[in-house]
């Protein structure tokens, strides 16, 4: 079973990676992780910092998260991202992304023991 831990990397963590110069980055990485099976998954973002950075964000700046809990965390620096957006006239299962990159601090929810990141929030 995967654990919520293991579900934020899969749909949050692309260390190596980035959209550079890829368009299509959105198109091919929303299918890859399986972010579009069943449904298109709307909005989702990929980080490209090393798993160790990110997790260090649990120790960072709290804040509170959009739904009200009060275990968010701001990153203290910007982070290179990817947002992908999905475009209004996509049709499942053609999910078809709006890629878009960006340098921007990042909001994530931490839980459990350890105490690591299972949901992105936002971005600011
Ligand atoms: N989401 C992002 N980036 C944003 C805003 C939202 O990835 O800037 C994702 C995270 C949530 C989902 O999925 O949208 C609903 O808020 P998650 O809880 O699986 O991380």
């Amino acid at each position: 079973r995967e654990s919520s831990a293991q579900k934020f990397q899969r749909q949050h963590m692309d260390p190596a990676g980035s959209s550079s110069n890829s368009p299509t980055y959105c198109n091919q990485m929303m299918k890859r992780r399986d972010m579009t099976k069943g449904s298109c998954k709307p909005v989702n973002t990929f980080v490209h910092e090393p798993l160790a950075d990110v997790q260090a964000i649990c120790s960072q700046e709290n804040v509170t998260c959009k739904n009200g809990k009060s275990n968010c965390y701001k990153s203290s620096s910007a982070l290179h991202i990817t947002d992908c957006h999905l475009k209004g006239n996509s049709k499942y299962p053609n999910c078809d992304y709006k890629t878009s990159q960006y340098q921007k601090q990042i909001i994530v929810a931490c839980e459990g023991n350890p105490y690591v990141p299972v949901h992105f929030d936002a971005t600011v």
